[in-house]
């Protein structure tokens, strides 16, 4: 069957009754225990949500639906055969937990391309931005104008029975991921190419479409977005921009709404907009000696001087990973493939040396290690997407890669309104006896 649609629909019965029986018979299963340090510090560790899609374990990061990066590369069809997996592979995958054959991928690519017309309104809303707004200003307004389109508004105004909150989610889900790279590049041409658009190629895939809309061509560049895409897509769902979606979508407003959110989480610093970040501190690191072939010393007293700055090393360290980020690993070895003598590489490198043992030193730093970010910037650099202020626009596009997944999946199994307790700072002193 190569309808993802109807793949989707045969599963649902299977995974309510298994929620509806834990619920049922193991209500009062204890999680683990809510400490006072979890409350203050972010809930790190604390187990407080379910989903389907992927999980990251600590020592060997992501697994998507189990299945580790270099799994999903020798499992998940690609453009070619040996070629990085299909973010419509990924998507597959992470809705149905079935590993797709090529000819389903491949219509899932027809599906989304034929998915993907924008109305003009929402190229009008970008519009009436400066383009020097931020890009993910521009992209957080270009998906709030699509939602003008949603189906999930519609189907709840119609009275659509809660039942069926996961069809009409599924049609904006699927819409919305397929109108982003068009929404992206959009917003990329409009600020670095005087706006000269270039439409859709009916006959690529979608990380190959989105590179050519943004004016990469380059086969290599083409194959990188498809991997950038796929390993940037999901991260279990507590990350910022995975919560957030699932966060406001548990109040039934729709993908969009909770899409646009997710965007406005992923635009901190400390989470989607570490790419950026990284880019402009090697760029600096450049500037500074004159060369990115820099001394071991030359590079510690720079990172010392971030440090003492009161600024965070980007591209290291991470809330749950407590190793190197297999995401930083895979890009890793895509350089060492395509660009092993590439300077700005070589300074990654470098860098992944130094790094570690000044933030271990530190004594606070739970993960000196690099995370997804570190790597990013200079594949995309070398490719000539140079201007790291569009970063983490490519990231929100292939984080849609997850959060519709996960969407669609929280209206199936009827998640209700999320809704944690928050307490007084008096409340918790007298909790510790401390008052
Ligand atoms: N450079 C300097 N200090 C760091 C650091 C880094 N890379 N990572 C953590 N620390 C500090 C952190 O600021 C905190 O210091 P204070 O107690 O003085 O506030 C201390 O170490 C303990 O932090 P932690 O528990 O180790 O990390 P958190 O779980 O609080 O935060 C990150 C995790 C990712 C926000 C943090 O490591 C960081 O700020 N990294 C740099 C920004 C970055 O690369 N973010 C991207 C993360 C990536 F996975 C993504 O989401 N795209």
């Amino acid at each position: 069957n190569t309808d993802l649609y109807s793949e989707m629909k045969e599963l649902v019965p299977e995974y309510q009754e298994r929620v509806k029986k834990l619920k049922k018979d193991h209500a009062n299963v204890d999680l683990g225990k809510t400490t006072l340090d979890m409350v203050l510090g972010g809930m790190r560790g604390m187990t407080a949500l379910v989903w389907l899609g992927s999980a990251v374990d600590p020592d060997e990061g992501i697994r998507f639906r189990g299945m580790t990066i270099p799994e999903c590369q020798k499992a998940l069809p690609g453009a070619f055969p040996g070629g990085e997996p299909l973010p419509e592979a990924i998507l597959w995958l992470l809705l149905t937990g079935k590993i797709p054959n090529k000819e389903q991928v491949d219509s899932l690519s027809q599906e989304l391309r034929r998915r993907a017309k924008i109305p003009e309104y929402a190229y009008k809303a970008i519009d009436a931005l400066p383009v020097s707004a931020h890009p993910m200003t521009q992209f957080s307004t270009g998906v709030m104008a699509l939602q003008v389109e949603s189906e999930f508004q519609k189907a709840y105004e119609g009275g659509v029975h809660k039942s069926r909150y996961w069809e009409p989610t599924y049609e904006d889900s699927l819409n919305l991921i397929a109108r982003l790279p068009g929404i992206a590049a959009y917003i990329y041409r409009r600020i670095y190419k005087d706006g000269k658009i270039i439409p859709l190629d009916d006959t690529l895939d979608y990380g190959a479409n989105y590179a050519h809309m943004l004016g990469f061509d380059d086969p290599e560049m083409l194959e990188f977005m498809r991997l950038y895409i796929s390993i940037h897509s999901d991260h279990e769902g507590g990350n910022v921009s995975s919560h957030t979606a699932h966060l406001v979508g548990s109040s039934l407003s729709d993908p969009y709404l909770a899409f646009a959110a997710a965007l406005n989480g992923l635009a901190g610093p400390l989470h989607g907009l570490a790419n950026q970040e990284v880019l402009r501190w090697i760029r600096n690191v450049v500037k500074e000696f004159g060369t990115p072939n820099i001394s071991t010393e030359q590079l510690s007293d720079y990172i010392h001087k971030t440090l003492n700055s009161g600024q965070v090393v980007p591209g290291y360290g991470h809330g749950v990973l407590r190793n190197t980020d297999p995401r930083y690993t895979c890009q890793r070895e895509f350089a060492l493939k395509h660009l092993p003598n590439d300077p700005l590489f070589q300074l990654v490198s470098k860098i992944k040396e130094v790094v570690p043992p000044i933030l271990t030193k530190l004594g606070k730093v739970k993960s000196p290690w690099p995370n997804v970010d570190a790597h990013s910037g200079v594949l995309l650099n070398y490719y000539g997407l140079t201007e790291e202020n569009y970063y983490t626009v490519l990231f929100g596009v292939a984080r849609s890669i997850g959060v519709g997944p996960q969407l669609i999946w929280d209206r199936a199994l009827g998640m209700p309104l999320e809704r944690p307790k928050s307490v007084t700072l008096e409340k918790l002193e007298k909790l510790a006896g401390a008052s």
